[in-house]
């Protein structure tokens, strides 16, 4: 670089900031770390989909384990940046983001946990390639572990915008693993194609002779995220739950089917991200199938007297993917995967609750299977329970020989009970006088009588 100014040398800082503790900004070196640099690149090509500029994302693994990104956005722009007197890519580049607004005017709604933007995959990497289509005309900048070896150049005219990162890892930093793995980074593709309905994306594996390619596409999003996690499985309600709304800027995407299996399946996201310890959004969740499949329960008189359901009634045999996309998401918990925003819960919940009403009073076959469903884990819940407890019951006083049809004593008065001591058996139990019921305890004879 030509010349050093106050900027530029707090460029270098950064950059050599990242360089020294890289696990800081996106983990690990390991495995994890290695695979960490391709998502920060894709979401960025994300974030430009999301904003409605980019409609294809390709992820390419090349030989010798190079990642190649290419988007049809806007294309990163070109021209200087006042502030650094820089070209505005090289800015982006080389600049570490603390997540958030991206440009100032949009936000970035997708991003990895760690949120740190490209310029910390160019940091570690032994080189990075940007290529820009923008303008009617093509421009290319490379970069050395993090500092641009050439000006934007333009190379030559162009009839498509867009962008395309090549990069290779720093094998410096990436000790452990150095090797790429398809089915780990495919796996991410189909979720992040099935999280942002309409955005295609494409996996290539052109490390070896034989070329692998998959394509993702999803106009049904979530729903078809569900028709796939229910595909060998008998489903109850033919029609899958679809719920979507914006409140107040942050959007929210539900869908949902049951099942004839027994556990349940909530997955939950916050901007493309698996919450895994759940959070405000599958908080409300909850809260709302609960609260609406009893309401209706209720009003179509379906329960006996006094029956009501709990919340693992409603999730027995549920699949549901719960997608939210936040301008400002809190990451919190163990794994910093629980969504903490406060405000979620309440507007997760109302969403959830609207949609399902709705849902329920126009599909009333479907409502039907799913409330028998319900009430069907309800009824075997408590008879679980009674059973659990008679076999509690019996099966210390059994070893004694005591027929089984004794009960638990109801009184611990010593007047209105009596002592039984078994001969051959160092246990002493107490059995009600009156009702002839065993209490729960039962003692350890120790002395002698
Ligand atoms: C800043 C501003 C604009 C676009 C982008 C960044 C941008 C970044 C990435 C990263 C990967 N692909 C990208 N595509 C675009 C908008 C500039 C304008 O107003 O045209």
């Amino acid at each position: 670089m030509s010349n050093y100014d106050a900027s530029n040398i707090q460029i270098l800082e950064g950059l050599e900031a990242v360089r020294k503790r890289p696990g800081m900004y996106i983990g690990s070196t390991g495995s994890r770390g290695l695979h960490h640099l391709v998502w920060e690149i894709v979401d960025n090509a994300i974030d430009e989909a999301l904003g409605g500029y980019a409609t294809h994302i390709k992820l390419e693994l090349l030989p010798g384990e190079l990642i190649r990104v290419t988007d049809d956005g806007r294309g990163i722009p070109v021209d200087v940046h006042p502030k650094t007197g820089r070209p505005a890519v090289e800015t982006i580049l080389t600049t570490l983001h603390s997540g958030g607004k991206f440009d100032g005017q949009s936000y970035k709604v997708s991003g990895g946990l760690h949120g740190v933007g490209a310029s910390v995959v160019n940091a570690l990497s032994e080189w990075y390639l940007v290529e820009i289509h923008r303008n009617n005309k093509s421009y290319q900048q490379r970069y050395e572990r993090g500092f641009p070896v050439t000006g934007v150049e333009e190379i030559g005219t162009s009839d498509h915008t867009g962008t395309v990162v090549t990069f290779k890892f720093d094998h410096k930093v990436f000790t452990e693993t150095q090797v790429y793995d398809y089915e780990t980074l495919r796996n991410r593709v189909q979720e992040l194609a099935f999280l942002n309905k309409g955005l295609g994306i494409t996996i290539v594996d052109l490390r070896k002779e034989e070329p692998v390619e998959n394509y993702y596409h999803y106009d049904g999003g979530v729903v078809e995220y569900v028709k796939f996690l229910n595909k060998n499985k008998g489903r109850v309600n033919q029609e899958i739950v679809y719920i979507e709304k914006e409140v107040d800027g942050i959007t929210i995407e539900i869908a949902m089917q049951y099942n004839d299996s027994y556990t349940s399946n909530i997955n939950s996201f916050a901007n493309n991200i698996h919450t895994h310890e759940g959070g405000m959004h599958e908080d409300g969740f909850k809260l709302a199938l609960t609260r609406v499949i009893n309401k209706y329960g209720n009003e179509n008189n379906i329960f006996k007297k006094d029956e009501s359901l709990i919340g693992d009634d409603t999730r027995e045999g549920l699949t549901a993917i719960i997608s939210v996309k936040h301008p400002d998401p809190q990451f919190e918990g163990q794994t910093k995967t629980k969504l903490g925003n406060p405000e979620v819960r309440q507007i997760a919940s109302q969403i959830t609750g609207e949609g399902l009403e709705r849902y329920l009073l126009e599909n009333p076959n479907d409502a039907k299977l799913i409330i028998e469903k319900c009430i069907l884990a309800s009824r075997a819940r408590q008879a679980a329970k009674k059973a659990r407890e008679a076999t509690r019951r019996k099966s210390p006083l059994d070893t004694l020989g005591f027929a089984s049809k004794l009960a638990d004593c109801r009184s611990k008065d010593p007047s209105i009970s009596e002592i039984y001591i078994v001969e051959g058996d160092s246990r002493v139990v107490l059995l009600n006088k009156v009702e002839n019921r065993s209490i729960k305890r039962f003692y350890h004879f120790v002395g002698k009588f």
